[in-house]
Order: C-alpha cells, then structure tokens, then sequence
C-alpha cells in the first residue's frame, strides 16, 4: 500500500481540525481493546461534480454497528452525514475516500468502555485502485486463507468494528506473503464467507451467487449494488451457502467493496477461474457499476448524493 496523502482537515467531534493535530490519547480504550466502528465510503468526481455513493446506507450501518456495542454517538445520522459532506466541501476534494469512526477514547481503562467518551471523527484522503492498479481489468490472484472467520457467537461480523479487522490482518498479511492479491476466508462451517475486505461473488451456468449474511460476512453496501444491478439486467442472483470447490469451477468470480469496487478474480489457489480472465458478467457490471457512480445513467435508486 502506497503511504496516505494527507488532507488538510479532519472532523474531530464536530470540528475541523489540521490533519497532524487530530490526535487521540495512548490510553483511549480504542488502542488497548479495538473498540471502534467506522465506514469506508467513495466520493467520485462525475460531470455533474463530485458526488458520495450510497451516503444513507453508510450512515446507517455505522449507527447499526454502534448499536451493537453499546455505543451512544453524540450526534444524529443526518449530522454525521451532513459532517462528512462538509469534510469533503473543506478539503477541496473531488472524488476521495470517506472514513467516519467512532471510537471509545480516554477515560478509563478495563475491559468495560461505558465510562469512556465516544469520539466521531471523519476523515478524507485520495486513495486510488486497491487491489492494485491492473486489478480491476486483468483480476487477481488470492488464495483460500489458511485462517478462519470468527464464528456467529463469538465478534459480530454484521458490525464493522474495529477488532474484527485483527482476523482480516492475517488473512492478508498470509495471502500477501505467499504472493497473492488477497485472500479469501472460510467461516467456521467451512464454507465460503468473504474476501479480507472485500465480498465475494460467483457466476456459474448464467447465475450469480454470493454468501448469505449469516455466512460471517460484512454485509456489503458494495454487495447489495451489485446484486439490485445485476438484477436491473435481468440476472438472477442468489445468496446461500458456497463450499470452497465451488469458486473453483465457477465461471467467473469477482469481489465487491468500496475500496476494491468491483474487481475480478482470475484464480485462486492458483487454479485459473474460468477463462483466466475477467468474464463476460463481470465486465457488464463492472460498467454498469462504474456508469452509475459516474453519473453516466440514470440514478434509478437515488444512491449519489452530490457534495
Ligand atoms: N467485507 C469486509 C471484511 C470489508 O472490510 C468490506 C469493506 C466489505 C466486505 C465490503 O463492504 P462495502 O464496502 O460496504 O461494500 N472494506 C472496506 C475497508 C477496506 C480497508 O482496507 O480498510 C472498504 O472497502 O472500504
């Protein structure tokens, strides 16, 4: 990963601050314990000027990840969305990724963070092609992790907090070490559950199939573009268990996610899925996908929100 470009403000519990002063305690319960949510959201630069994908949905599942953990955010969603659109109006930006977190800061240490603050913090930067510059025409490489996800009952995966991304750490750390792309886990069931930050996908004999929710995935703001998109062009798309093998024999397989929007797998394990290349599906949904963040189409499902 290329070092972060800096911005030139964040928002810090409702103020702007300089990029090098927004600073948090060492002993902020966060550091210790992981106790964060935060988001990753896009703003894209279209012709009609700079506009946040799916700004709501974002804002919803950050507030539905801190209702999990018991965390109270001092603001509503309509101020933390209006809060990121003025983060993105101050630092001139005009397509940049977008992560809110909230997190317990400093107060007191122990296991149970209710006497620690909530901080919000929004922060914007220009971060390019995640999976790597080629990624997105010629697909990746990944592996199947060695590593498991974390089962129902133990970190709850419908929530993007913070600790969860130790999991996803050495999922990538593995897959990079051993020269993959990216890797992809299993649940505890063995069957299929997503990639180290991205869902996954696969298209066999015509259908698109996904993990269903409780498969121990994050569900996607990305996944559920593609599924409403692919089903806008009359594919049918179903969610449900995925053993392994299946990827190996699908037609096609591809990733979602906001950093790695919709980006194809050309093999894992080092078996070539399908053609070894991106597919036919992919490729129309990837344009269909990039049209509409693009304002290039109509914006049948009110998803832009123009800075
Ligand atoms: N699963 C995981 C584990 C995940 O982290 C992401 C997003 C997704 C699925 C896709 O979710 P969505 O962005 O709503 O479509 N990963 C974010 C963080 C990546 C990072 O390195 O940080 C992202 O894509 O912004």
């Amino acid at each position: 990963m290329p070092p972060m470009p800096k911005s030139e403000q964040i928002w810090f519990n409702g103020e702007f601050v300089p990029w090098d002063e927004a600073r948090t305690h060492v002993l902020s319960h966060v550091v210790h314990y992981g106790s964060s949510v935060f988001e990753g959201i896009r703003c894209y630069a279209t012709k009609k000027g700079p506009a946040v994908f799916r700004l709501k949905d974002h804002v919803t599942r950050l507030f539905d990840s801190a209702r999990i953990y018991r965390m109270e955010i001092p603001f509503d969603r309509g101020q933390v969305a209006e809060a990121i659109l003025e983060t993105i109006r101050v630092n001139r930006l005009e397509a940049c990724y977008i992560r809110p977190i909230a997190f317990r800061g400093y107060g007191s240490l122990g296991v149970d963070p209710l006497s620690c603050p909530v901080d919000t913090v929004i922060a914007v930067w220009e971060w390019g092609e995640y999976l790597g510059e080629e990624a997105l025409e010629q697909g990746v490489s990944v592996c199947t992790s060695s590593w498991n996800r974390s089962a129902p009952n133990t970190m709850p995966n419908l929530a993007k907090a913070g600790g969860n991304y130790l999991n996803s750490q050495l999922v990538r750390m593995e897959a990079n070490a051993n020269g993959y792309d990216e890797g992809i886990v299993l649940g505890p069931d063995g069957l299929v559950s997503e990639g180290s930050g991205e869902n996954v996908f696969l298209v066999k004999d015509g259908g698109i199939h996904t993990p269903a929710s409780h498969h121990s995935i994050l569900p996607g703001i990305t996944r559920h573009s593609a599924i409403t998109l692919a089903r806008d062009l009359g594919m049918e798309v179903q969610s449900g268990a995925i053993p392994r093998e299946l990827l190996y024999i699908a037609d096609e397989v591809f990733f979602t996610g906001t950093a790695a929007e919709i980006s194809p797998v050309r093999a894992i394990d080092k078996i070539p899925i399908g053609s070894g290349r991106r597919g036919p599906v992919t490729e129309r949904l990837q344009t269909l996908f990039f049209q509409t963040i693009n304002a290039e189409v109509e914006d049948r499902h009110g998803w832009l929100t123009f800075v």
